[in-house]
């Protein structure tokens, strides 16, 4: 999986609502907030069954109804489309 160039970065980030660079970790970012912290908790079993599914994980932390995530391919030492395609998922499950 490569790494995405410049342009692919900007394509990719035009698309995602809510999500960032974060340069230093060659990764994208984005603070999700639910309405409580069974909201949240939901929102995290449902990505993390669809992360297991597609064998990418994500880098998050909750509290109480925050969950704050960071997407980088680990393999790839920055971003990829897995991190994008992984993104999108986990907008589909917040909504
Ligand atoms: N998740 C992420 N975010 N990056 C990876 O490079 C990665 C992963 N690699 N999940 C997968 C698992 C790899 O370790 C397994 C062996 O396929």
């Amino acid at each position: 999986m490569a790494k995405l160039d410049k342009a692919q970065r900007a394509a990719a980030l035009r698309d995602l609502k809510g999500w960032s660079e974060d340069a230093k970790r060659d990764a994208i970012v984005k603070t999700f907030v639910f309405a409580n912290f069974v909201e949240a908790f939901g929102f995290m079993t449902k990505a993390a069954l669809t992360a297991e599914r597609m064998d990418h994980h994500p880098e998050w932390s909750n509290v109480y109804k925050t969950v704050n995530v960071l997407l980088t391919t680990h393999d790839a030492g920055g971003l990829t489309m897995k991190d994008v395609e992984l993104a999108r998922a986990m907008d589909a499950a917040a909504s």
